[in-house]
């Protein structure tokens, strides 16, 4: 029984369309949402469905990895680059080094197929990972959206007060009502957030039928996994 690592997309997208940028860049400033991403992705704790961190000989605290699309990586202010605390995969069909701590592959499938070979001890060019969180954009989700390993979504769904407003020019392929992914109860984005053992993203959780607003925008974070 080969042991899969958990993978996951995450992304914040308008309820309606789907919009998840404009001009390269977030249509919104989210900070709750923008916390819970990096708590989200930052945790060591794999979080499959039924994996506990349970041996006698405590593993290597192995980091999640992140894998985005060029466009992606160069949207992230330098500052905040690479995401500290994550192994960060950047694909490319033409760049080869995007710098120190980031790991380079030229499809999500191939990054994919690495990352899977790399769960213990053997030769390889990246470490071994704990989780896998594809952070996008819209080429790499369509992408994802397509492979067999991602088992769930983590979906922050926004609610713009005037959607086409907003503008967006890059979306996400509508998965919701394709059949092979159903949305999970809150109580159980809480029960899956505390087994990851990130209580901090927990307490950033509203209450069940609340919404968080900021900066105009009000929001929800939604937990999908596939069938
Ligand atoms: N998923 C969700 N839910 N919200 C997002 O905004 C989001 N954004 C991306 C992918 N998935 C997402 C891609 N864009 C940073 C910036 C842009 C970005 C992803 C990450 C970034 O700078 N993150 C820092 C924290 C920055 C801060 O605290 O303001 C990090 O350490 O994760």
């Amino acid at each position: 029984a080969a042991a899969q690592l958990p993978v996951a997309l995450i992304v914040a997208a308008t309820h309606t369309s789907l919009g998840i940028g404009r001009a390269g860049t977030l249509p919104w400033r989210l900070p709750t949402d923008m916390a819970l991403f990096r708590l989200v992705t930052s945790s060591p704790a794999g979080g499959s469905s039924s994996q506990q961190q349970q041996q006698l000989q405590p593993p290597l605290l192995l980091q999640p990895a992140v894998v985005m699309g060029r466009k992606s990586w160069e949207s992230i202010p330098k500052k905040f680059r690479p995401l500290k605390n994550r192994v960060n995969v950047v694909l490319s069909r033409t760049v080869t080094d995007f710098g120190p701590g980031t790991y380079t592959f030229s499809s999500l499938s191939q990054a994919l197929s690495a990352l899977s070979q790399t769960t213990s001890s053997s030769f390889s060019s990246i470490p071994p990972v704990s989780s896998i969180y594809i952070i996008g954009g819209a080429e790499i989700y369509a992408e994802a959206l397509k492979h067999p390993a991602p088992s769930r979504v983590f979906l922050t769904t926004v609610y713009p007060d005037d959607e086409q407003a907003l503008q967006c020019d890059t979306f996400l392929p509508d998965f919701r009502r394709t059949g092979e992914w159903h949305q999970k109860p809150t109580a159980d984005l809480r029960r899956l957030l505390t087994e990851m053992q990130c209580h901090e993203a927990v307490a950033l959780i509203p209450p069940d039928g609340e919404k968080v607003k900021e900066n105009g925008f009000e929001y929800e974070f939604t937990l999908w996994e596939k069938r």
